[in-house]
């Protein structure tokens, strides 16, 4: 017998993962296309390209940003700049519907009044990974870090505050939201080795986007 209200129409429940941590399983669907518009207009501008960390290694994420500051990385270090230091110039400006979309995210994870100053954006394409990392170049160590994923799946690393922790994974698709703040704020995570795929929307690539209030 068919169901009178069938499950598929419900929208996913949010998925507290710690505290302080939500997973808001397709939040930016509605907006995923729209983001991929405003993502090639802002590499238009501000191209991805793939930094060098302090050791010499080059990333295998490609990566550029909008918002006051960008995060960049060199031989000298990381840290958060006013200026894209390949374009000499301000980064782009903040998309309406980023801060629109990262202030809803925020608010249902109980993290109200979210204004982010940068959006880290980054592109996998098979093969490339973020290594297990925190994230401690921002000042405000409790407003979260919103993380919405877009195009082809990849499997997420979450782990502790400490880098021996144990480590879970989970499968991030299309549209998934991740709020990580105040006590999750500075909890180890990464992404494996994207596997390759077709998306309808990106092709054999996987956007993420990274809010974070760094003042
Ligand atoms: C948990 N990006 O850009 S997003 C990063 O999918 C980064 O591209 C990954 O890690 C990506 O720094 C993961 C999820 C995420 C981002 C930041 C966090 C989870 C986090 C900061 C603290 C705790
Ligand atoms: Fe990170």
């Amino acid at each position: 017998m068919s169901p009178l209200f069938p499950t598929e129409s419900a929208p996913p429940a949010n998925e507290q993962l710690e505290e302080g941590a939500w997973l808001l399983r397709g939040f930016a669907t509605p907006d995923v296309p729209a983001l991929i518009t405003e993502i090639s207009h802002i590499h238009e501008v501000s191209p991805f390209r793939h930094l060098v960390t302090p050791s010499g290694h080059t990333m295998s994420v490609a990566m550029t940003n909008c918002g006051r500051v960008g995060w960049v990385s060199d031989r000298r270090g990381y840290r958060y700049d006013p200026i894209d230091p390949d374009t000499a110039q301000p980064w782009p400006p903040f998309p309406a519907l980023f801060l629109d979309l990262a202030a809803r995210a925020a608010e249902a994870a109980g993290f109200p009044h979210y204004v982010p100053d940068a959006c880290l954006i980054n592109r996998y394409v098979p093969s490339a990974k973020l290594s297990l990392h925190q994230d401690k170049d921002e000042n405000d160590a409790y407003a979260p870090i919103v993380s919405v994923s877009i195009g082809l799946a990849a499997t997420f690393q979450w782990g502790g505050r400490r880098r021996a922790d144990p480590v879970r994974r989970m499968l991030l698709e299309s549209g998934d939201i991740v709020v990580w703040g105040g006590p999750a704020r500075f909890v180890y995570h990464g992404v494996s080795p994207l596997k390759p795929g077709e998306h309808p929307l990106t092709g054999p690539t996987r956007l993420n986007l990274t809010f974070r209030k760094v003042f």
